[in-house]
Parts: C-alpha cells; structure tokens; sequence
C-alpha cells in the first residue's frame, strides 16, 4: 500500500515519539514539523480543538503536505477544569514539565482527597492544506485522578500523578505501549486514522 506522508505539527517530542509509536503498522508516516522551518504560533484559542486547529494551519502555511496536530492537556475537575488549555504554561510562559507538575501539586493539595477526579484531553485535527474548510476533527478523553507524589518514570508532563485505578499506577508507571493504548493521545488517533481512512 502506498505511505502517505503527514507532518505533526508539534515542537513536543514525547508527543511525536507516542503518535510515531501508533502508527508504526500504518501507512501513514509522521515528519515533525522541526524538518520545515515552521515559525512557533500563539495559541490564542479557547478550546483544545481551536488551538489544535491553529497550530495545524500555521504548520500547513509550511508545508505542503496534510498536517495533524495534538492540542492536549489535563483537566481537575475540583479546579474548575484547570489548568485545561494552560497545562503546558500551567506555571507561567516558559514554564517546565517539572515546574507545571509541581504547580498543579501545590494545586491539588488544596483540595479534598476524595475529590481529585481528573482528565486528559486531546484535540487532534488533519487538515489537506492551511485553508482546508473540511478538517477532521476528533477527541479523547482518559479518566483517573491526580495525587500528591509523583509515580513513575515513563512519559511525560503530568504522567507522574495521573493516577489510574484500573490499573493501580499512574500513567508514568505504564509502558509506551500500555499508555497509548488507553491515553487521550491513542484514543483520538485512533478514531482520527478511522475517519481519515475512510475519506482516502
Ligand atoms: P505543542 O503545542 O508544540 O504540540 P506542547 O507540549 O506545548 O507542544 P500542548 O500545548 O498541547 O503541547 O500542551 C500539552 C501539555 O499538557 C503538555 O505540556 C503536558 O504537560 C500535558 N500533557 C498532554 N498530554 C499529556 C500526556 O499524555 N501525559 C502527560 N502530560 C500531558
């Protein structure tokens, strides 16, 4: 079958090494967007889908080949959806993975043990082209609560407090393959290939 070629349009590689890890038995082949010389956008939107499909199209502008994007990030219900959208600048701009998982400690500390039900989100699109007015466009969300000390060493971000009862271990205690089986990640690029398969 023939390999299409998609550029992700992130300047995050644990998200590059999950989505590579997915596709390895499709014909779909990932090229980061760091192969082009794509300028960084603001993510100005106020939804994961509206920042998923920015970056897209900034990419796409880039580019000429069909674009995915990932917009994600870790929503505490008890925290009125926080840090949601701002979990990668959750600690300020520039801010670490380490600085935003210490933050949303502090955060979570506050609230009652019983309380700490939690979310992952992920936007993913694909678009043809910058202007593309028909993207696909799905989510995935991955359920657990967050806790206090950290667990794990896999992944990336919040993966360390992500606690998942199922499975008695946070999400950075699972291995690559476990966690994209059950992630937000693997959930929408499933139902994204699903789609995209559909329409080729
Ligand atoms: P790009 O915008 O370049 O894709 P980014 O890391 O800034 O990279 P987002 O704006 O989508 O990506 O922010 C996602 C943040 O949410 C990320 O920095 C992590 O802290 C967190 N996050 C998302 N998915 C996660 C996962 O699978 N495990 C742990 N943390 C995750």
């Amino acid at each position: 079958m023939k390999e299409e070629n998609i550029v992700l349009a992130t300047n995050n590689l644990d998200k590059v090494r999950e989505i590579n890890q997915l596709l390895h038995d499709s014909t779909y082949r990932i090229i980061p967007q760091s192969k082009f010389n794509v300028v960084e956008v603001e993510e100005t939107g106020s939804t994961f889908i509206e920042n998923a499909l920015i970056k897209a199209r900034n990419a796409a502008k880039y580019t000429n080949i069909p674009v995915i994007a990932d917009d994600s990030g870790i929503e505490v219900v008890a925290l009125d959806g926080r840090p949601g959208i701002f979990s990668a600048r959750y600690a300020g701009a520039g801010a670490t993975d380490e600085d935003n998982l210490k933050k949303l400690i502090k955060d979570i500390k506050q609230i009652n043990e019983k309380n700490r039900y939690a979310k992952f989100i992920c936007a993913m699109v694909y678009i043809t082209n910058s202007d593309d007015q028909k993207p696909i466009i799905v989510e995935g969300v991955w359920e657990g609560y967050v806790i206090t000390k950290p667990r794990g060493t896999n992944g990336f971000g919040y993966d360390p407090i992500f606690y998942i009862p199922e499975y008695k271990c946070t999400s950075a205690e699972l291995d690559n393959e476990e966690k994209n089986k059950l992630s937000h990640r693997g959930q929408a690029l499933r139902k994204l290939i699903e789609k995209l398969n559909k329409v080729k």
